[in-house]
């Protein structure tokens, strides 16, 4: 049984196109709290978080835009978190994928003080490791990978307060990169499980390899759930689809391998736009696998070891 902490985060600030702030009132009608309280956890759903007051920052790349904005979403989201964490398991309702900046942020402030290394799982048709300098869109939900790495450029945001270490971050999914974010993934330890590892080596072996370092590090995990990760024919609603994602099936063995793990701490569930919904499916196929992650399966039978 886990204490589940719902925190509602609209943030729309991170792309351009407007929606993704109706992301929590969407998971909370699809009865996300219900599903959860159905598995046996308890439910606490704190509201949505409030955006902090906007200052005038800037930065030198001109097609950066919603800057003062995005850091107040960080400051506000940075902070629910750290109160979250000491508390039970938060789920960040999306929101665009920019909120990750606050999220983690205070997760990392969390593991830190707790002295536990933190690993991040980033299930995603991008790899969000841009910098404030290297977005060619200015959409700052295309950078929170590269804050929390601790890359260098973020100057306007709160510094990073126990940057990530490359080994312990892993792309599960991947099949959108821009040049500047392949060349910043070459020289790291990230791991990169792209759509070629995945089918090429099914979806188990690779996240079962990742989370069994994180178990052996004695690791906090948090995960980072990008409704673009699944493909669009079963996850319509996002502003940018890319074609070849994660099935319905294979998303829930991922869900169900991360469940068993016992490791996630904290959770994302981010760039759902319900304006672009198909009768609410997509809301529901997320809750569908909030449900996976939190312990819903078909039989309680011992598992195959990795
Ligand atoms: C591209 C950029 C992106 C969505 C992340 C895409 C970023 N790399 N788009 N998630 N939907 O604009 O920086
Ligand atoms: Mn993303
Ligand atoms: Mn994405
Ligand atoms: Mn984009």
């Amino acid at each position: 049984m886990t204490h589940c902490i719902l925190i509602g985060a609209p943030v729309d600030s991170g792309q351009q196109r407007p929606g993704c702030l109706m992301g929590p009132a969407a998971y909370r009608v699809a009865r996300i709290a219900e599903v959860l309280k159905a598995l046996g956890h308890t439910v606490e759903d704190r509201g949505d978080v409030a955006p902090g007051p906007l200052g005038q920052e800037s930065c030198a790349n001109p097609a950066v835009h919603s800057l003062p904005e995005t850091l107040g979403w960080t400051r506000a989201l940075a902070d629910a978190s750290a109160r979250a964490m000491a508390d039970g398991l938060p789920i960040f309702l999306g929101g665009d994928h920019s909120l990750s900046l606050g999220s983690i942020h205070g997760v990392a402030a969390h593991a830190a003080a707790a002295g536990r290394p933190l690993f991040v799982l980033w299930l995603d048709a991008h790899s969000d490791i841009h910098t404030l300098a290297s977005t060619e869109s200015g959409n700052l939900h295309g950078t929170p990978l590269a804050y929390l790495a601790g890359r260098p450029g973020f100057a306007p945001f709160p510094p990073f307060p126990a940057p990530v270490p490359e080994a312990n971050i892993c792309l599960f999914g991947i099949r959108s990169v821009d040049p500047a974010e392949h060349a910043a993934l070459e020289e790291t330890e990230i791991t990169v499980n792209d759509m070629r590892v995945l089918d090429e080596q099914g979806f188990a072996a690779p996240m079962r390899d990742f989370l069994n370092r994180v178990q052996a590090a004695g690791g906090m995990l948090h995960v980072s759930l990008d409704v673009d990760f699944l493909d669009p024919s079963v996850a319509p609603a996002v502003g940018t689809t890319v074609p070849g994602g994660a099935t319905f099936r294979e998303a829930h063995l991922v869900c169900e391998l991360i469940h068993e793990s016992g490791l996630m701490c904290s959770l994302d569930l981010v760039e759902l736009n319900p304006f672009l919904d198909d009768r609410g499916r997509t809301a529901r196929m997320m809750v569908d696998l909030v449900g996976s992650l939190m312990g819903r399966k078909v039989f309680d039978r011992p598992t195959r070891a990795g």
